[in-house]
Formats: C-alpha cells, structure tokens, sequence
C-alpha cells in the first residue's frame, strides 16, 4: 500500500469508529431547523451533509482543514523558485488532514506521472466532437470515456466487499487526478492550436505541466496556475458541483461517473460557468463603451443597463459568503504583486468599488461582494489566454481535488444513498393548515 494510502485508510478508520459512537450517543440531537423558505429557496443553509475536506464561513470565506487561503499561500510546499502553493500539497491535505512536507509532495508529484497516461481511445471520443462542442462538455464527455478504466466499477462487478470502496475510491481518485491535465489540454490544443499537441514534461509538478502541455511556458502563468488549482479546489460540499459529485456516489457510481456529472453542474453560468461569463460581460462592456479605459461612471451606467436587461452581474454574489471571497482577493494579491500594466486588470478593481454599492440598493442581493470568479479571466488574458469559453475547464481540473478526495471519505465512512424528501405544494398548504391553522388562498 503506498504511503499516502496507508495514512488515509488510519486516519479514515479512525474518524469512522468515532462517527460511530457519535451517532450512537448522539444520532437523536437535533443539529438544525428548517423553515418553508428554504424549502422553496434552494436548500439555502440547512445542515445535512457530511463533507470532510472544507468548511466555509459566510464571513471569513472558505477554510481547507482549517486553513484559509492566506494561510495556505504560506505554509504549503512550492515550485523550486517559486510562491505559490502546489496543488498537490493541497489534495494531501484534504485527503488526511495534515499539512505534506516537500518530500511528500514530491512523492505525490511523482505518483500522479506514473498514472497519468490517458488511454488513446479518450482521444479519438473527443475527436468526433464537433470543434464547436463547449470546452466544459468535452471534458465531461472525456471523463466519461475514461470510465471503462474505473477501479471502482470493476471490482464492484466482481463482488467488492463494502469494507474495500475506499480503497478502489482511492485508486480511481488518484488516476482520474492524474489524467485530468492531458485530458484538458488536448481540449484547448485541439480547438485553439489546430490540434497540434503538446506532450507532458514530467520533470514538472502537476499545475507546472498543465501550463506547459496548453502552450503557456511562462514561469509567471504557470505561478498563476498553482495558486489558480489550490483555490479553486474546494467550497464545502453544498455548492453544485461538490454536492452533485456526493449525489451520484452515493449511488456507488464511480469516480467517473460522479466526476462527469459534477463537471455539468459547474458548467452552469450561475456556477463555474460564471468566470468565463465576467469576461464576456466585460468585453462586451468595453465594445460598447468604445475605451479599454473606462470610467467609474461609465461602468456604472453599464452595470445599470444589465440589471434593467434582467441579468445579473457575473462574478458578483454568492449563496452561503456575505463578504469579498479570499479566493478573489487571493488573486487581486497575485495581481498586485506580479502584474505591472493591465487594462483588464485596472477594470476588475474598478469594477470591484462600482458594483457592491449598486447591488446593494437593489435590497434584494444578499451578497454584493465578488466572487471567485470575478478576477481570474483578467489574469488569464493578461498571461494570454484570451479563450475565455476554456476558463471553466481550468476550474474544473482544480474543483476535481476537492470533490475526489472528498468521495474517498464518503465511501470510507460508508455514507449512504442520499434521498432527501420532497413535498408538493398542495402537501404544504395542508401541513401549514394542520399545524398553524393557516388557511392559504387557492389561486
Ligand atoms: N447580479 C444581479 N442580481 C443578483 C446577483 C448579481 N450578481 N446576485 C444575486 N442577485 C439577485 C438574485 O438573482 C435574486 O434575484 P430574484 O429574487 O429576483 O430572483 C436576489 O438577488 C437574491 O439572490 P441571493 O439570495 O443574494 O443569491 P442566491 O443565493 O440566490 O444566488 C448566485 C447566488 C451566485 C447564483 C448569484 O449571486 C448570482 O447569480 N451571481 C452571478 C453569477 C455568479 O457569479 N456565479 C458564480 C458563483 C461562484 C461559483 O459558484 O463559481
């Protein structure tokens, strides 16, 4: 069993016995209410998952094992010369909760090479896509492909004992991670390069050759893209791609198959999607405006005209954060330190004391702040990736560690099927008529 592994299956065999007892002694506690809002209102905030590798606060932003961002950037191993944190430092320490040492993360670096081979019949799937297909649906038809390989699928159908799902959870977590950086960058060679493809340097870490198998070889691009990878990884499990990834494994769908699925959801514009959407809205802002070098006033009147359209801004809001997202300022830090001269920069952080004001006299938007989302399309064009269709794969390959390491620990708890209940609105008048002696006008 290699190291990682054999640290995972202690630490999760631990954690299980004391949910054990925990739910014995206390299964009956009631943790939280729910009221008929957020039962109409998208879930918002009711306690009911269990996800191991992040927690977020509404005020502080997301922690990882009880790390913030700014912690992260510190403490976790680097690039030889570099800054910022490697990604792979960050999937060990969702995965057992311990910050790795440079050695381990070299190991991690290492093992994900030796798995990283992508099997040629992915390609050819890819190949008879339409050139036009979205990035985001390439990348899910891509990781489907790759199923037939799943661990997790074979040995199910020859009998798996459920004592073992973590360990086949865990081998297609690790090659799925591994694979994923070729996989998206022959997406991006082949609709943005004439398919001419660049083959791995596996002298790289595991961001390093995402940069350079996509064309991008300058050093500051590839720094971009470790921070790009650790923040992105991981939100807890309630926003839609995590959460969609826990729903289809807990069907004891593979990795794959959990995967594929999670990638849909973040594909949507109110979620992943929503990076490449800032971009598009910002162009098209500029075009409009006829300047790269617009004024507050007139990005305000532009923000106006897209509310009065029905639209909403992208890159602003969110539905659990009530502050500015670390995960933004994160990368207006990486800004201010590594870029000397951008427009699109300068139009972010315009963009960043135009917006919250006006949302906010709305009196509807619960959090004015920017997100995620709202910088990275501006430091991705400043680097010179101008595809912005592309951001969300960038997303996706990074919100794949969170999620993957989290399934490791649902099948290691042995979390079961997820099966909330529903309820028709007719079952809801009556229910309020029973136990409030509310009668509720028919329409
Ligand atoms: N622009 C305009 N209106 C917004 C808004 C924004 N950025 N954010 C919220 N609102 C509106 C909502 O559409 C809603 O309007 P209605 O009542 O008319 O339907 C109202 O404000 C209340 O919404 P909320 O409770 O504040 O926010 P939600 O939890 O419902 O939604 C989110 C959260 C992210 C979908 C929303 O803020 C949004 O649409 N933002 C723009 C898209 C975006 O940036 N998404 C990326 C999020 C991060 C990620 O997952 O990657």
């Amino acid at each position: 069993m290699d190291l990682l592994k054999q640290l995972f299956y202690e630490k999760s065999q631990a954690l299980g016995k004391e949910v054990k007892e925990l739910l014995k002694e206390h299964g009956d506690k009631k943790v939280d209410d729910v009221v008929l809002e957020q039962v109409y209102g998208g879930m918002r905030d009711i306690t009911c998952m269990i996800w191991e590798p992040s927690l977020l606060d509404p005020e502080e932003g997301i922690r990882f094992r009880g790390y913030s961002i700014p912690e992260l950037r510190e403490k976790l191993p680097r690039a030889p010369g570099g800054k910022e944190p490697l990604p792979e430092g960050l999937f060990w320490l969702m995965l057992v909760g311990s910050i790795p040492n440079k050695e381990q993360v070299k190991w991690l670096t290492e093992n994900w090479v030796r798995r990283s081979n992508v099997p040629e019949h992915v390609f050819r799937t890819i190949d008879a896509l339409p050139l036009e297909t979205h990035p985001m649906t390439q990348l899910s038809v891509g990781v489907m492909a790759m199923q037939n390989t799943s661990v997790f699928a074979q040995r199910y159908t020859s009998g798996m004992n459920k004592t073992e799902y973590w360990d086949a959870t865990y081998e297609d977590t690790m090659n799925l991670v591994a694979r994923l950086p070729r996989l998206a960058a022959y997406i991006y060679r082949r609709m943005y390069h004439g398919n001419n493809q660049i083959l791995p340097d596996i002298s790289l870490d595991w961001g390093g050759n995402y940069a350079h198998m996509l064309g991008m070889e300058e050093e500051g691009f590839k720094e971009y893209m470790r921070l790009f990878l650790t923040i992105h990884a991981d939100h807890e499990g309630g926003n839609a791609s995590a959460h969609t990834t826990h729903l289809v494994g807990s069907t004891l769908s593979d990795p794959y198959l959990s995967l594929s699925a999670a990638m849909n959801a973040l594909a949507g514009p109110l979620h992943g999607l929503a990076n490449q959407e800032v971009i598009r809205w910002i162009q098209k802002m500029v075009d409009t405006l006829g300047t790269s070098k617009p004024s507050r006033e007139q990005i305000s009147e532009y923000v106006k005209s897209t509310l009065a359209s029905g639209r909403v801004i992208p890159g602003y809001g969110h539905a659990v954060l009530r502050k500015p997202d670390p995960r933004f300022m994160a990368q207006r830090q990486f800004a201010e330190d590594n870029v000397q001269e951008s427009d699109l920069v300068k139009i972010v952080w315009k963009i960043f004391d135009v917006v919250p004001p006006i949302l906010t006299s709305l009196g509807k938007v619960k959090n004015p702040w920017p997100n995620v989302d709202a910088h990275s399309g501006a430091l991705l064009i400043h680097y010179g990736m101008r595809e912005y269709n592309y951001y969300t794969v960038l997303f996706a390959v990074s919100r794949a560690l969170g999620v993957l390491s989290a399934q490791c620990w649902a099948r290691a708890l042995g979390l079961p099927l997820e099966r909330p209940k529903s309820v028709t609105t007719a079952w809801v008048k009556e229910y309020l008529a029973k136990e409030y002696n509310v009668a509720v006008a028919e329409s």
